[in-house]
């Protein structure tokens, strides 16, 4: 691809320099199909938004990128009634699937088509990509040319996804919405909030209030503690679900339950005795890195009155179809029994479960969805899998070797960008991607940041675009040009040396 580069530097520093508009934008993740065309199309002063009544709610999005031409824009109900079309036609599903669309920029105007508001939504943020990055911030543009282009898209996996760990350090419920608002730029779709472990307990359960009351105080060294209300986990769902995201909450059990035990020791069948390192509990918590070191009590019936209340109440509070019961890193002779009870729990709350890959050593029903970390552990043919191999995903590595307060247990070199990249699905059954950060070592905001940007984004093109059109090097090319957003969107991403930044 030839890149005229620069020309949207000198674009953002002169608001409606039109020379931006003569560089063909980048798009990640790239489009299945894209057809460019000779010329632009300049947006005009008055513009007129034409929707069909499905397309009504999708409207909003589009305001925003024309406030931020400061051109006149009203809304007009039917087709063909304007400069700017949105039609959503769920007739379009067999051609577009789920969340696929059709993007066209001709002397017309602009024309997205897609089946559900959800494609509509990706539509619009492919389009929000040929504007200048100065939108991001709220920057005002006198002229704006768009490209001319036809793009026909979809993803290829229904499965997009990030994980942030907000156990052993919390997050507060602004960054997660700043994350999701990320995600979506990207057409990432799935959020997995890891609320549980040994260093704390992050999710308000009523029937358990010491869950949070005790288990919410702790966190691991300088990291920070806290923990989000059911009301805060609502809104962030419903916040989530308008950007087409779902939120997957995990409850990491029958292991990583120190926070759990401590707020409520009759879960601790050893009662202290035999675990390590030895604490009393409660008090003490717990604030440092081991793992593989808690379990619930599994020979004591009671226990499972403890789990099936959680899940209920999860359940209850969850609007998504999923539910993590974690289940890694633990040896106990009753855990597969145990995986087997609590995948039944999460199905007799009408949904789905998902564990961590060694949840595939139990007997599982074939809802029952895998999530692969190592690869080695035997999967049975009919169980769904997500991909989180940590060679290719674990973003508390380093982003290049030897980055400070990074792990390397499982890719001493560290997990670069193109080692993201690189990563190919070699299995039908995997519905798609998800890239943890684990936060032991990830205990603020600007860390985190760093771990996730700008890594999350080739995740997010490894997750939509097919491995056959996927290219590391065009991939940096069009990533460098994204920097500018990054920066409008005061992202404090690595500056990955594998990109030449604009
Ligand atoms: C492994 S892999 C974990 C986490 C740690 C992480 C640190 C897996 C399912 N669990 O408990 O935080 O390593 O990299």
């Amino acid at each position: 691809m030839a890149l005229i580069m620069s020309l949207s530097v000198s674009g953002m520093q002169n608001a409606g320099n039109e020379s931006a508009s003569n560089d063909k934008p980048a798009i990640i993740p790239l489009p299945q199909e894209v057809k460019w065309t000779e010329g632009t199309y300049q947006l005009p002063e008055n513009n007129t938004i034409c929707f069909n009544q499905a397309a009504r709610n999708s409207t909003k999005w589009i305001q925003k990128l024309v406030e931020a031409t400061g051109k006149k824009i009203s809304l007009k109900e039917g087709e063909n009634c304007g400069n700017w079309q949105l039609q959503i036609d769920p007739s379009l599903t067999e051609q577009l699937g789920e969340e696929g669309y059709q993007l066209m920029i001709s002397s017309s105007g602009i024309n997205i088509k897609s089946a559900s508001e959800a494609g509509m939504f990706y539509g619009i943020q492919t389009l929000r990509q040929f504007f200048p990055a100065g939108i991001e911030s709220g920057r005002t543009f006198s002229e704006i040319g768009l490209k001319k282009v036809e793009i026909v898209d979809k993803p290829s996996f229904s499965w997009r996804g990030s994980m942030l760990d907000i156990a052993r350090s919390f997050l507060s419920k602004e960054y997660i919405r700043d994350h999701i608002d990320r995600m979506a730029l990207y057409k990432m779709n799935r959020l997995h909030l890891h609320l549980t472990d040994d260093q704390g307990w992050r999710l308000e359960f009523k029937k358990y209030p010491k869950l949070t009351e005790i288990g919410g105080k702790s966190a691991v060294k300088n990291g920070r503690s806290g923990y989000l209300t059911q009301e805060e986990y609502k809104e962030l769902q419903k916040y989530a679900a308008e950007r087409n995201i779902v939120i997957i909450p995990e409850i990491d059990m029958p292991g990583h339950v120190y926070a759990a035990l401590t707020s409520y020791p009759e879960l601790n069948c050893e009662n202290n005795k035999n675990i390590e390192p030895k604490r009393a509990t409660p008090p003490e918590l717990y604030d440092g890195y081991n793992v593989g070191w808690t379990r619930l009590c599994l020979e004591d019936e009671k226990t499972y009155d403890f789990v099936d209340d959680i899940i209920k109440e999860l359940a209850n509070i969850t609007t998504g179809e999923w539910i993590h019961i974690g289940g890694d890193e633990i040896e106990d002779p009753l855990y597969e029994e145990f995986i087997e009870k609590a995948g039944g729990i999460v199905s007799k709350y009408e949904k789905t479960a998902i564990g961590w890959e060694e949840s595939a050593k139990a007997e599982l029903s074939d809802s029952f969805i895998v999530q692969r970390w190592t690869g080695e552990i035997d999967i049975a043919d009919d169980q769904k899998i997500i991909d989180s191999f940590c060679k290719f995903f674990y973003l508390d590595h380093g982003n290049v070797l030897d980055q400070e307060n990074t792990y390397k247990w499982c890719n001493p070199d560290g997990i670069s960008l193109e080692k993201v990249y690189s990563y190919k699905p070699d299995d039908d059954r995997v519905i798609g991607i998800e890239a943890p950060v684990w936060s032991e070592l990830v205990i603020s905001d600007d860390r985190a940041d760093d771990r996730l940007w700008p890594r999350s984004i080739a995740v997010a093109e490894v997750g939509w675009t097919s491995t056959d059109k996927r290219q590391f090097q065009d991939f940096t090319e069009r990533l460098a040009k994204h920097g500018l957003r990054l920066d409008e969107l005061e992202i404090k991403y690595f500056r990955s040396p594998e990109v030449k930044w604009n």
